[in-house]
């Protein structure tokens, strides 16, 4: 049976891949696995039969036969779970794997969405310019951390794994900020994984959508 992944009808990101739909799209193609997507209207993601799978009416969600979960990670780790590619068969490697995931979406994640919230909804408050060097500090800590450890490695820990998928969607969300660039370890991270034929199908697909929307 073909899952089903729902995305932005018209992403606000215009095309970028910066949804989280995207991040789980990768996921599919690396693992080869085919997929179904359904588009969804903003309206449509707050309307009662979206809330029934999704209870912050948003996207993505994932369904499968009697299966509907949400929540990019868990969605992921789901895949991740019934299709070898992504995660390490040796347990302790998994468990390592598992966790990169968990730094990736509850450690590094945080402050770069309270960045790109502030840049959003606070831009026009008197204390937005002294209130954005708060939030870069606290992005450039996690940054400067994280970069020492990936060192000169082209992936965190061995092989491509799950971790390295949801590590770099969430750094791709610093965009144009210059903060990633500020390590070129972690600048060449990205652009590795960039360069993947999984990402790049995966990139053309939800940009697929973009321009789809243009001409409707
Ligand atoms: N923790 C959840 C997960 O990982 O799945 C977060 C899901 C989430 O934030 N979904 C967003 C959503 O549905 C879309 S991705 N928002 C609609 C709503 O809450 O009403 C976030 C997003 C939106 C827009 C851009 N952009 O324009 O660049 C980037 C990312």
């Amino acid at each position: 049976m073909t899952p089903t992944l729902t995305a932005f009808k018209a992403s606000p990101d215009r095309g970028r891949g910066l949804a989280r739909d995207m991040r789980v799209r990768w996921a599919f193609e690396e693992l080869g696995q085919p997929y179904d997507v359904r588009l969804v209207t903003f309206a449509e993601m707050k309307a009662p039969a979206h809330l029934a799978l999704h209870p912050f009416g948003q996207i993505p969600t994932y369904e499968a036969g009697e299966l509907a979960i949400f929540e990019s990670g868990a969605i992921i780790l789901h895949i991740a779970q019934r299709h070898a590619g992504l995660l390490p068969e040796e347990a302790n490697g998994r468990a390592r794997a598992i966790t990169w995931m968990f730094a990736a979406l509850s450690t590094m994640e945080p402050p770069i969405i309270e960045r790109e919230t502030s840049m959003f909804t606070e831009r026009d408050k008197p204390w937005f310019d002294e209130r954005l060097p708060a939030v870069d500090g606290r992005i450039r800590t996690r940054l400067g951390q994280l970069s020492d450890r990936l060192a000169d490695a082209d992936w965190l820990d061995g092989g491509f794994s799950v971790g390295d998928l949801l590590m770099v969607s969430v750094l791709q969300r610093l965009g144009s900020s210059g903060l990633v660039a500020e390590h070129p370890n972690l600048a060449a991270y990205v652009a590795r994984a960039e360069a993947r034929p999984a990402y790049r199908r995966a990139f053309e697909a939800q940009y697929a959508v973009f321009l789809a929307a243009q001409t409707t």
